[in-house]
């Protein structure tokens, strides 16, 4: 039997079409419908697999019409996408491949397509290696530089981790189905998943159940298996369809607790506590805590870290950072959930590149019972993304006061997120931003200067009292692009020193600042905004993922300006001019 399509198998087929019509320079409409649609089925939570199998109509889904629906069916059934096959005939398939090379669109693909008759990223290396893509219109060397620099990138993602946010939904399902197996009571997905880094190598699947042999059998029998590494009677090794690894052990309920803490980690943290059970004349392995042969503890984790004199530690904190230290002494942090979140201050409408009006982006901030929401739609400099000039931004305003008089449950905040120019000024006049409660300030282009530059650009640019929120401060993008070159300790001390917010910016391709950044920041007194960034109003959801890297660094909600109230983060704004 043919494996069943997975959502983000189908999202894929419609993306590399979408990539390829426009290559192919198809009508706007009919490429945006594609990719919209593979938009669409990489976020549903129902299997696009199973709606197909019982008949459902896909059309009753955004951005689904008759033809796409069609398609899909067929692919779902078929493993074949019929206007897929159709322009394979015309246009060379790998050529999509080339879209994922950083600062290559769909009319540079095709001009070096037509120019070189190149198809893929070995023929675009040696061509921009013999200095000849220089020549072609609209690319030039420094392009031709950058261009070599992305497929470096581009290549070094084939052995790189796995976003967390990627990993979530194949982990969670196949979770889940063990959890239902009978005499199963209880499965945790433990390693660096539970720690919540932003990438994991593998999954580490525990589970807890008195017939380990049954938990395997049906591991290396899931839909979702592509290839069993290895199968024994309590631990599995097995490659899912999209290449993650998933190592898997059962262990009986009763040492789950010392299992559970030995597969989490860190590694460095479990070396820490080892040497605390020894320095007491004990011993701590995967199945528990023993005086001797005496078994002391194993069912729990905290009754673990209880009998070594330790508060229990969040997941969170287990890289040998100090926890320990502050286990014993009873001062862990309380670590910043998503629910002391009040309000999100960086976010996207259809003003400039955002999917959704204003209307709805307020809507969904009050569905997360939020109490305010700043928008914060790009300045002008951000052309591609439809950025504001100072007169759209005025008309926006008006928009806003117009809205906001339809809600007494939310307060509008009415910002902009500005460019930081190469030379450090903003790209929105000072007399404009004084009219803004919010100003995050962002890099977006000039990404391959010099440190010293880098450095010296947010320097000054934080120089302007309209300075508020260090937005993405290092513009990486996980697997993708390498963050700026920059001197952060630096440039955390200035804005430390002048009240400026740093962001973690909560798109899971972002999470930016870094979880090593964040707690660096801290140090130096800064505080934090978690933001989702929202080009959309399911984007809300991602404020799960920013505050995962909030609380791996340490933060409490008091570190954190956007769980104040409206009040205290007005004062603490205005605490900037
Ligand atoms: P990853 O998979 O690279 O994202 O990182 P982890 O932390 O999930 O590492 P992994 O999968 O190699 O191992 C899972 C946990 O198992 C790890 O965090 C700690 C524990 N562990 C693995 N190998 C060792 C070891 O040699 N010594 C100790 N003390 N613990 C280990
Ligand atoms: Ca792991
Ligand atoms: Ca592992
Ligand atoms: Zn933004």
């Amino acid at each position: 039997m043919a494996k069943r399509m997975r959502n983000r198998d189908i999202a894929g087929y419609c993306e590399r079409l979408a990539n390829l019509l426009e290559i192919d320079g198809a009508n706007p409409f009919r490429v945006r419908a594609w990719r919209n649609a593979a938009e669409t089925m990489a976020g549903l939570s129902q299997s696009v697999a199973d709606l197909v199998e019982s008949d459902i109509d896909l059309t009753e889904y955004p951005h689904i019409g008759r033809d796409i629906a069609e398609g899909v069916r067929t692919l779902v059934t078929t493993g074949h996408l019929p206007p897929l096959d159709e322009i394979a005939r015309r246009v060379p398939p790998e050529l999509a491949d080339l879209m994922q090379v950083q600062g290559l669109g769909p009319k540079g693909v095709k001009a070096l397509y037509e120019q070189f008759q190149l198809h893929t990223l070995d023929d675009l290396e040696r061509v921009a290696r013999e200095g000849r893509v220089r020549e072609l219109s609209g690319f030039g060397a420094r392009k031709e530089a950058a261009l070599l620099d992305g497929i470096r990138q581009l290549r070094a993602t084939g052995e790189q981790r796995t976003r967390l946010a990627d990993a979530e939904p194949v982990a969670a399902p196949l979770r889940d189905r063990l959890a239902a197996i009978p005499g199963v009571t209880e499965v945790t997905i433990a390693g660096s998943y539970r720690r919540r880094r932003a990438t994991v190598g593998d999954i580490d699947l525990l589970v807890a159940s008195d017939n380990g042999e049954a938990v395997m059998e049906r591991l290396v029998e899931d839909d979702d298996v592509e290839r069993v590494v290895s199968h024994g009677a309590t631990r599995s090794t097995v490659i899912l369809g999209d290449g993650l690894q998933v190592d898997a052990r059962a262990v009986a309920p009763d040492s789950f607790g010392a299992a559970l803490l030995y597969f989490t980690g860190s590694k460095r943290h479990n070396v820490a506590l080892r040497q605390r059970a020894v320095d007491r004349g004990w011993k701590l392995n995967e199945y528990g805590l023993y005086d001797g042969d005496e078994p002391l503890e194993a069912a729990s984790e905290a009754a673990i870290y209880r009998r070594l004199g330790l508060d229990w530690i969040p997941p969170e904190l287990r890289e040998d950072h100090g926890e320990i230290a502050a286990a014993e002494s009873g001062s862990l942090p309380e670590l910043v959930t998503v629910d002391a979140i009040r309000g999100n201050l960086h976010g996207h409408t259809d003003w400039s590149d955002g999917k959704d009006t204003l209307e709805a982006m307020i809507d969904a901030a009050r569905e997360r019972g939020h109490e305010y929401i700043a928008i914060t739609d790009h300045g002008p400099r951000v052309r591609i993304a439809n950025g504001l000039s100072p007169e759209r931004l005025a008309e926006q305003a008006d928009a806003i006061d117009a809205v906001a008089a339809e809600y007494d449950d939310i307060t509008i905040l009415k910002g902009c997120e500005v460019d930081i120019l190469a030379d450090g000024s903003l790209d929105l006049p000072d007399e404009v931003l004084a009219r803004l409660d919010i100003i995050v300030c962002s890099i977006h282009y000039e990404l391959r200067r010099s440190r010293a530059e880098q450095t010296e650009r947010v320097l000054r640019a934080m120089e302007n009292p309209h300075f508020m929120i260090w937005g993405h401060p290092t513009a990486r993008e996980i697997n993708r692009r390498d963050p700026i070159d920059i001197d952060m300790d630096r440039c955390l001390q200035a804005a430390a020193e002048r009240c400026i917010a740093v962001e973690i910016n909560a798109q899971p391709k972002r999470l930016d600042l870094s979880d090593t950044n964040a707690r660096l920041a801290l140090e130096k007194g800064c505080r934090i905004a978690v933001d989702t960034d929202a080009h959309a109003t399911r984007h809300f959801d991602l404020l799960r993922h920013g505050i995962d890297q909030a609380r791996r660094a340490g933060a409490t909600a008091g570190d954190i300006i956007n769980t104040r109230n409206l009040d205290d983060l007005r004062n603490l704004l205005r605490s900037r001019a």
